[in-house]
This record gives structure tokens, sequence and C-alpha cells, in this order.
């Protein structure tokens, strides 16, 4: 029976969901594959934060206040690095620079982000496939008035405050699907493809620019179910409505909806967003409209399994 589930996933919104992916399927059933875009080498440590943000959400560690890193999280590192006059401009929570030692020691030896994050994501008892969307470098770049700035240094260093002029990718198009992924695209018991609520320009279009991805997703010809990450015609966090702005689109799900194109079967929106239903329907989408916020795992699950409904997936 077709009925593993490949998710793609950014950071926050979309660990969310991915979380509650994970309650509802087992892990034979479930590959995440997470965005690796917005990674980059901070303090001679590998940074990925949204590979940490979904391991943090299905180890039950994430900080669900501050939205990243983890819960209960201390600084005193980065009090001494402060005091040592080193860059603190980008946080690191005590807890969560173990995660970076451990995956930069390991890249550093010779392992691939695959095998690091394999090991770590088990280490901490998850025993759902975690996985990089590639194991080459890509990294998201913003184009403003100040020229092309790294994702951190946007999202971060400038709080997203120079206008987008556009989107890049640096080594996308060289870049190849990461084996668990690409050995997920192929399976023959593929049932549906699962777009996480992450930013659909800066957070999935990373996986999507990948070599070869678009065309392999479309060709599987199984349902594509997305979660819109807008909730009443704006970005619940981070910067998706600026963007859309910036970019001459509108903040609506008909901007998603475009975005995704012909790759998207059906769309879930919130039921803030349900006058928009009738302008999705009529570009020949399904749509599903639910509360799509989620502030418990109730939330997540509840989600997970409205989406799984859409794709045509059992969850017992
Ligand atoms: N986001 C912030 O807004 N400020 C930070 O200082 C920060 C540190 C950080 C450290 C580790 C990590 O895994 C994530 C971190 N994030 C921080 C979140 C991250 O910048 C973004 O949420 C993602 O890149 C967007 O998905």
């Amino acid at each position: 029976m077709s009925r593993h589930v490949l998710a793609l996933s950014g950071g926050v919104g979309g660990a969310k969901l991915a979380a509650g992916l994970a309650a509802v399927l087992s892990p034979d059933d479930l590959t995440l594959v997470v965005n690796t875009g917005d990674d980059f080498e901070h303090l001679g440590l590998t940074i990925c934060p949204d590979i940490d943000s979904v391991t943090y959400a299905l180890a039950g560690l994430n900080d669900t206040v501050r939205g990243w890193g983890v819960k209960d999280e201390t600084w005193q590192a980065m009090a001494m690095l402060r005091a040592l006059g080193e860059a603190d401009w980008f946080n690191l929570g005590d807890r969560d620079m173990g995660m970076h030692i451990a995956r930069s020691w390991r890249l550093r030896a010779g392992d691939t982000l695959s095998q690091v994050t394999a090991r770590l994501t088990g280490e901490l008892g998850i025993a759902h496939a975690i996985v990089p969307m590639s194991d080459a470098p890509v990294r998201t770049q913003i184009g403003t008035a100040q020229g092309w700035l790294d994702f951190q240094r946007y999202f971060v260093a400038e709080q997203c405050r120079p206008v987008a002029t556009g989107v890049r990718f640096e080594g996308a198009s060289d870049a190849v699907p990461s084996p668990a992924f690409a050995a997920a695209l192929a399976r023959e018991d593929l049932g549906a493809i699962v777009v996480c609520p992450s930013n659909p320009y800066l957070s999935v279009d990373p996986i999507l620019s990948l070599d070869g991805v678009r065309s392999a997703l479309a060709g599987r010809r199984v349902p594509v179910v997305a979660v819109s990450p807008l909730v009443g015609g704006a970005s619940l966090k981070g910067p998706l409505g600026k963007l859309l702005g910036e970019l001459g689109r509108p903040v609506s799900n008909a901007s998603i909806a475009d975005h995704y194109g012909d790759l998207l079967d059906h769309l879930i929106i919130d039921e803030a967003d349900a006058a928009d239903v009738g302008g999705l329907r009529d570009r020949g989408l399904s749509v599903t409209v639910c509360p799509t916020v989620m502030c418990h795992a109730g939330d997540r699950e509840r989600l997970a399994r409205v989406a799984l409904i859409a794709a045509g997936i059992e969850t017992g």
C-alpha cells in the first residue's frame, strides 16, 4: 500500500507540523526533509537552524516561547564569548551549543551532514528520519540595496529590515538531494508529499531548487498537500508578509498557490481565511479550511491528520 509520506519543512512553523506528523505516523511511514539553506558557519561552528528546530521539536526539547533553540536554556557560554569580544549578534544557548559542537567536529572528521544528523537525532531518541535536503552546501541569500546578504545576516543581524529585491540559493543547482531524500523520492510506496507551513520563498524553495527535485516531485504523481503559512492574511511569525509585499505579490493564499503552481494539489488554509476558498478552487486546487495555528501537541497532531486525510493517507 502507498502510505509513505515525504514532508518538506523549514524551521519554526514547519517543525510543529513535522512533530505532528511524527506523532501520528510510524518511523517507516515518514521522511522529514529539512531546508539547509539557512545553515552557516559561525565562530567555527556549523549551525543548521532548521534541522535543529525540527530535531528539538521531535525530541520535545524546543523552546515554544522563543520559537527557536532549546527550552530551559542558559547563556553562560554566550556571556563569556561577549566578554572575550567575540560576535554576539547570533545567540547560542549552552545546550544548543552542544549540538553545534557535536555536529561541527563530526563534519570536520569527514562524516556527511546526513550521517551526522542521523546520529545526533538518534542519540536524542528520535526514531523518525530527519534528513537534510542535501549534503552539499546551499546558502540562501537575500538581495538588498546593500547587496546579497546571507540568510542569518538578513534574518537575525538585520532583523529582516532591508527591503528584499530577490532571493537566491547559492549552490542549489549543482547540489543533489541527500541520499535519504533521493531514496524517499524514489520509494515505490510513496503515498503523499506534505509541504509544511514554512515560508515558501525562504524555506521550501531551497528544497525545490535542488538539482532534479521539482521534476522528481511532479513525476511521482502522488498528492501534494501544503499547509499555508498565512493566518488571517498575514504571516504568524517571520518575514513572509513583508517579503511578499516587497516582491510585488499580494499577501494572500492566492500568492502561495501561484508560487507552488502545478506542483500543488491541495492547500490547507486557516479558518480565518475561509473567504479565499472560492478563488483557490477556481484555480483548480482542492482546499481544506481548518484551524492551522499550532499551540499545543494536540493542535499539531490534529493538523497532521487533516493533511494526511487531504492526501488520502489513513492514520488509524
Ligand atoms: N533566531 C533569532 O531571531 N535570533 C538568534 O539569535 C537565533 C539564534 C539561533 C541559534 C541556533 C538556531 O538553531 C537557531 C537560531 N535562531 C535565531 C533561529 C533561526 O535564525 C531562524 O529561526 C531560522 O533560520 C529560520 O527558520
